[in-house]
């Protein structure tokens, strides 16, 4: 799995570092900091694929928190995940001085009906930080999908943990949160199916991987 990793750490910062037309404005609106001492903000997560894709239409929210200590909390929730997966999600963006590439939509598809990687790399650029739930948080972590959050039997996932020096919060204005994985058969797995539209294509990070492990589903910002 690391080498895996590393090779979508790579193939990924390869990618940021196109540079292509805006895609949909973030939404920008955000709540009232509940101290001068804590930044707490709000989001939506939108859906990156188009309706067409099976499976694909998720919503969901992230909150982030700027504590006094200088930590960081992120919070993810998420419904219409596909269920009873691990979700791979990643805060994503731009290190130092960029513009706010937001998120891909429906149009970043092309002509293969799917929003891949590396289609969406160009607005949301490569993994800053990998939201597992235990262990390390590095791109080296960006598939390790025995430690991201799993969605439950409906679909709903919930994930917080606290980070210290996450990476990419000193440029939040660019990051986006971008949270992973469709099972597009609906067999419950994340693997290979010739005999399906979807789930026969290989990831666009190596051909040994599936597509359904690594597409991007939803994607939103975190702060303005
Ligand atoms: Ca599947
Ligand atoms: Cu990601």
């Amino acid at each position: 799995m690391s080498r895996i990793a590393a090779r979508a750490g790579a193939v990924m910062a390869v990618s940021a570092a196109l540079v292509v037309g805006a895609g949909s404005a973030a939404w920008a609106g955000h709540d009232d900091n509940p101290s001068p001492k804590v930044a707490s903000y709000s989001y939506s997560l939108d859906a990156v694929q188009p309706a067409s894709v099976p499976m694909s239409q998720a919503s969901g929210t992230t909150r982030v928190k700027a504590l006094p200590n200088g930590k960081l909390q992120v919070t993810v929730e998420a419904w219409g995940l596909s269920p009873n997966l691990p979700h791979a999600m990643h805060l994503h963006g731009v290190d130092g001085d960029a513009t706010d590439m937001a998120c891909p939509g429906p149009a970043a598809a092309g002509d293969d009906g799917v929003v891949t990687v590396v289609d969406g790399a160009p607005f949301y650029g490569g993994i800053l930080t990998s939201l597992t739930s235990t262990g390390d948080v590095s791109p080296a972590s960006a598939l390790a999908l025995d430690r991201f959050a799993v969605a439950d039997e409906n679909g709903h996932l919930w994930y917080q943990r606290t980070f210290t020096d996450a990476a990419g919060y000193a440029n939040a204005g660019t990051v986006q949160v971008v949270v992973h994985g469709i099972d597009f058969d609906g067999n419950g797995a994340y693997a290979f199916n010739a005999d399906d539209p979807f789930s026969s294509r290989s990831s666009s990070l190596g051909a040994g991987i599936p597509l359904e492990a690594t597409v991007p589903v939803l994607c939103g910002g975190i702060a303005n």
